[in-house]
């Protein structure tokens, strides 16, 4: 007999570690913008799974690519050769603008490999003393979840409990050029930063900042290393946020949507002066560039290419701002975002965000709140302008 949501998250809470506390539906099929839990009921997914979705659930392109794939070869290690590690790898730089990529799985292990290729060209090519390489990172950063990544990580919650740290990392203010500037040595080889912090609650720089970044970065013989495993893949208008600016990075992570909500697909993308410091046998990964994923992130990245996801992302976010600013509503303290990663902090008199979040499922609207008082709204970029609409009308009822 089909068993209900209660089911489920009674199962999920019995025989998985509790390290979410998630919003209490179920989803058991998905499609586009909408997803459904097991009694039938409708809901528009505007997490996207975090920005991993930005294709919609379940793109026919790349579910396709996904079977015919799965019908030829889907794991053969890099011990050997296969038929769309090469073709993905070009496509993959050519879209990035860079020369060469060392693919991964995960977005963890894109910035675990960033880290490790920066302290290695440190080393090889700027003369950094041995173990003496530093990165430096921003406050209220958010990059993974290994060790070493919560080791440069300011949020208690991703990291107390979890020491002894990683040491080799430098915590500046983000949005602030001048601390960059004061915190560089001739140890630093890297700032790693994301061009919008959307886990801190989609905080926007200040205009020109990713761009001076780059510049100081560049004067220092420092690698300017760009986390774009949330905003990329088109998620803030441009099919990477650094075109915003002409912010161009030495190092780029990709993720999430690289993988089309389908496998996990990442890469840490760079040029080939600076990839040639990894030889054979010094990094690497089990599933890395394997060729199912690298089918499923040529279609995903086609996609977002033939469908013009940069450009709708564009239209739609500003849509979507203005719709928010005319929600007649007290309980709005500030409206952030760029193209369709958006947020909406509540003002701490109004209450906690998760009331919000979850009187917006009642509303068939599934959203997450992050921080305590912010909402982010992302929703897949392939949203119709009545859905944007529609779900506008959820959010002011909740809001009103
Ligand atoms: C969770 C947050 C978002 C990322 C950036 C690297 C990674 C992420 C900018 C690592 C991953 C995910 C992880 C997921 C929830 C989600 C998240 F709330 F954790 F912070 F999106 F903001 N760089 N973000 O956003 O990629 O290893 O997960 O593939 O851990 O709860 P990953």
């Amino acid at each position: 007999m089909a068993r209900g949501s209660k089911y489920y998250i009674a199962l999920e809470n019995e025989y998985g570690a509790h390290n979410y506390h998630p919003i209490p539906v179920v989803i058991s099929k998905a499609k586009g913008v909408w997803v459904w839990d097991p009694e039938g009921r409708k809901y528009l997914d505007c997490l996207a799974s975090y920005s991993a979705v930005n294709q919609g659930h379940r793109h026919p392109k790349i579910i396709k690519a996904l079977r015919d794939q799965a019908n030829k070869v889907t794991l053969t290690s890099r011990a050997f050769h296969n038929d769309m590690l090469g073709p993905f790898l070009k496509k993959l730089t050519k879209v990035t603008q860079l020369e060469m990529a060392l693919p991964m799985n995960t977005g963890a292990e894109a910035v675990e490999t960033a880290v490790k290729i920066a302290r290695k060209w440190g080393y090889e090519k700027k003369g950094v003393p041995k173990n003496k390489a530093q990165i430096i990172v921003c406050r209220d950063n958010f990059h993974g979840r290994t060790t070493t990544i919560v080791s440069f990580a300011t949020d208690p919650v991703t990291r107390v409990g979890f020491g002894p740290f990683t040491p080799g990392f430098k915590v500046i203010p983000y949005n602030d050029i001048d601390a960059l500037e004061n915190a560089i040595t001739d140890n630093t080889v890297g700032f790693l930063v994301e061009p919008i912090q959307a886990e801190a609650g989609v905080k926007v720089p200040s205009e020109g900042y990713m761009r001076a970044a780059g510049d100081v970065c560049r004067q220092h013989n420092v690698l300017f290393m760009l986390d774009e495993i949330q905003t990329g893949c088109c998620r803030t208008g441009k099919m990477f946020a650094w075109m915003h600016e002409n912010a161009k990075p030495d190092v780029i992570m990709v993720g999430k949507a690289l993988g089309g909500g389908v496998v996990p697909v990442s890469a840490a993308v760079s040029s080939r002066d600076i990839m040639s410091v990894i030889g054979p046998g010094e990094h690497g990964s089990t599933f890395g560039g394997n060729p199912l994923a690298c089918a499923v992130g040529m279609a995903s990245l086609d996609v977002l290419i033939e469908e013009k996801l940069d450009k709708r992302a564009e239209k739609l976010g500003r849509r979507f701002r203005e719709g928010l600013h005319k929600i007649k509503t007290n309980k709005v303290k500030e409206i952030r975002g760029v193209g369709l990663l958006n947020a909406i902090e509540i003002k701490k008199s109004a209450g906690d965000a998760r009331k919000y979040t979850e009187r917006l499922k009642e509303l068939g609207v599934l959203a997450k709140d992050t921080h305590g008082q912010t909402i982010r709204f992302a929703p897949p970029l392939v949203i119709e302008e009545r859905e944007l609409d529609w779900m506008l009308g959820a959010i002011e009822k909740v809001l009103a």
